[in-house]
């Protein structure tokens, strides 16, 4: 259980907030910053955030006012210092912010971890965690709900409701609860209109990203007799199609929609290196899988970054050490 009294009072007897989140943020991480963010406007805080990542154009609806900003050491360092607290969002590694990590977790001032994710690094003062909760966004609407430190609106109600919606998979994974939908009529009582933030979020791709969609569902094979599927985005490939890093997000849930598949991945070429995502049905721990490698996540959903690999080398190893998983059944 999260001890929202006590964030309300970080947040009362404090004056001025940092805020970051994960690399390749997606709508969790940008709808808790900016729902976050509102909350300590509306109390007359002075708040930042700043990222690893640039904002990805299909949630820049989220920000209408601009304040998200993509992190630049000359520019940002200082801030670190010069602020009371920060909230890191979304995460709960510090190697997740990227070139934000430094500055981060070299501070002197208080930090404080918001997240839904299980077994968190040592890297903040407090922790307001939940393993439980569908998304950060959750989290942030009950601290809402629990303390009244604000009265909710449809400015705190957009960003929560596009967080809790991606998060669950537009309200299908497994922690689709009661709660989450009762949150939800909360929400859609203060104006969120489901159609316009599913459409703005999923219905906006740039013709490049649904052409690389389209040679990443031709480059699926199977394994494990058909009960793995994994994709491969060479760098070329994102090249020709002119689609986006960022864009690849979400084409590895593809390789689950086979019928028999237990286990899909997506191995993407980076600059230096490679990243894989991992996604599970049931009760398969892929975070098991992606901890082998260093990497971290949920039961469901999870991934590595392993810089200087590639492709040729990775792909084999990494498909044969996702097959023992197929037999295990995390007891929770
Ligand atoms: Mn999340």
């Amino acid at each position: 259980m999260i001890d929202f009294s006590y964030l309300a009072k970080v947040i009362r007897e404090n004056r001025t907030f940092l805020i970051s989140t994960h690399v390749n943020p997606d709508a969790d991480a940008i709808g808790s910053e900016v729902a976050f963010y509102r909350i300590l406007r509306k109390l007359g805080k002075t708040a930042y955030i700043i990222n690893h990542s640039a904002l990805p154009y299909n949630l820049a609806f989220l920000d209408s006012e601009n304040i998200i900003q993509k992190y630049d050491a000359e520019k940002h360092a200082a801030l670190f210092e010069s602020v009371d607290v920060l909230a890191a969002l979304d995460l709960n590694n510090p190697k997740r912010l990227v070139r934000v990590e430094d500055a981060f977790v070299n501070s002197s001032k208080v930090k404080i971890c918001i997240d839904h994710h299980q077994n968190p690094a040592s890297f903040v003062n407090h922790y307001f965690v939940d393993a439980e909760s569908s998304s950060t966004g959750q989290i942030i609407y009950d601290l809402i709900n629990e303390t009244g430190i604000v009265q909710l609106d449809y400015e705190l109600a957009l960003p929560i409701y596009a967080a809790i919606m991606t998060d669950t998979g537009s309200f299908r994974f497994d922690r689709t609860t009661p709660a989450i939908h009762m949150i939800v009529a909360r929400l859609l009582e203060v104006g969120v209109d489901p159609n316009y933030v599913y459409d703005q979020i999923y219905d906006q791709s740039h013709f490049g990203k649904i052409k690389l969609l389209g040679e990443s569902l031709s480059s699926i094979r199977l394994a494990a007799d058909n009960q793995i599927a994994y994709m491969v985005i060479t760098r070329e490939a994102l090249k020709r199609s002119g689609a986006q890093e960022a864009e690849v997000d979400g084409f590895v849930n593809y390789c689950l929609s086979i019928r028999g598949v237990k286990i899909g991945m997506l191995f993407f070429e980076l600059k230096d290196g490679i990243k894989v995502s991992f996604r599970s049905k049931g009760k398969i721990p892929v975070n098991l899988l992606a901890e082998e490698f260093g990497g971290g996540g949920h039961i469901n959903a999870s991934g590595i970054r392993l810089a200087g690999a590639t492709l040729n080398d990775h792909v084999a190893q990494i498909v044969e050490a996702a097959e023992k998983y197929l037999a295990v059944e995390q007891k929770q």
